[in-house]
């Protein structure tokens, strides 16, 4: 047994626990009691306990909740094996935003996770000796769910979106390509089941490097996995650390692989931390997510139009019939 959660609505309470507010070390979650620390008395009266709806951590499930009981937001899966430059990607969209940066046509309107995006973000952010870190690797804690970042924005019209990012350990996608089954690979499954479209991150920089083989057969093997089931969900193939220049043929055989299964919206996008020629790769960054809202609108029906008197007013005003009012 790995310790105990106290949290009442907790799903696994004697083994692994909730990790509710998404702490990205479990035993910084005050419900996770340790092994060591377990005794008979550690359970908590829920009466006497009352949970906040959000900290400003990263989410865990249950916080979820609280999102979508109001909006559906849009969840976007973050794949790909360690190291590939998930979060350092999360990170930067994050910086982008925060200096006034769009998604399409949309501005950063808010966060319910804003200490999670400040937890990576500040990595990335300019120190006063100038110098730039990268967030550290993402901690494979409970394996189930991987950490939930939201973002709010909002369009000149004020048409609103929530956005839920995924930020999981890369190690979840090397097991998950290997035995979809394994105990694992529950977190990959999780994203894989439940996002509404996927970034799957193909890394430069091992692309360049000796272990290129390794690196091809990892994204090949993640891309196969994600294109089960795809449905009409979009897909974005993100060649990350894109400062580091690969050949145009490693480029190819990704994306011949890739193409041997049908996927409805397919794109590529480079990117990187660094911002490259008149900010390409930041660019890209925004544009990658815009693209994921506008393939996912293109799935939507359009609204049927409504014949009423007043087009402004469709609660007061009657319906009319054959586009006379019948008042
Ligand atoms: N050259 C270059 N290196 C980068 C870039 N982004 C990330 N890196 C390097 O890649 C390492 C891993 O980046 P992460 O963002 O932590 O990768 P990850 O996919 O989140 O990794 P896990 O959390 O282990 O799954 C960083 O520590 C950096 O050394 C980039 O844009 N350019
Ligand atoms: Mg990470």
């Amino acid at each position: 047994m790995a310790g105990k959660c106290k949290h009442p609505g907790c799903p696994d309470p004697d083994n692994i626990g909730c990790n509710v507010e998404g702490h990205e070390h479990l035993h910084d979650c005050p419900n996770y009691i340790p092994e060591e620390s377990v005794s008979e008395d550690s359970t908590v009266d829920e009466d006497d306990y009352y949970r906040i709806p959000w900290t400003g951590n990263s989410f865990g499930l249950i916080d979820l909740n609280y999102l979508s009981a109001s909006s559906k937001p849009i969840l976007i899966g973050i794949t790909g094996v360690a190291s590939a430059g998930k979060t350092s990607f999360l990170a930067a969209l994050f910086c982008l935003l925060r200096n006034g940066h769009k998604i399409g046509d949309y501005s950063f309107a808010g966060s319910l996770t804003l200490s999670g995006w400040e937890n990576i973000a500040w990595y990335l952010s300019w120190k006063s000796n100038g110098n730039i870190q990268f967030p550290p690797h993402t901690a494979n804690n409970s394996g189930r769910m991987p950490g939930l970042l939201h973002l709010a924005i909002k369009d000149k019209s004020g048409e609103k979106k929530d956005l839920v990012f995924t930020d999981a350990p890369g190690e979840w996608f090397d097991y998950w390509r290997t035995n979809i089954n394994s105990e694992n690979a529950k977190g990959a499954k999780w994203i894989h089941e439940n996002c509404d479209s996927f970034l799957l991150f193909a890394d430069c920089e091992m692309l360049m490097s000796p272990r290129r083989g390794i690196a091809k057969q990892q994204i090949n093997a993640v891309s196969d996995r994600l294109t089960e089931n795809l449905n009409d969900r979009p897909f974005g193939l993100v060649w990350s650390k894109s400062d580091v220049e690969i050949k145009e043929e490693t480029k190819n055989q990704i994306r011949a692989h890739i193409k041997l299964n049908p996927i409805s919206h397919f794109m590529e996008f480079t990117t990187s931390v660094k911002d490259g020629e008149n900010g390409i790769f930041h660019q890209n960054i925004c544009d990658s997510i815009d693209w994921l809202i506008n393939k996912l609108d293109s799935n939507k029906n359009a609204n049927p139009e409504i014949n009423v008197y007043k087009q402004e007013d469709m609660f007061l005003s009657k319906r009319s019939i054959n586009g006379q009012f019948n008042g």
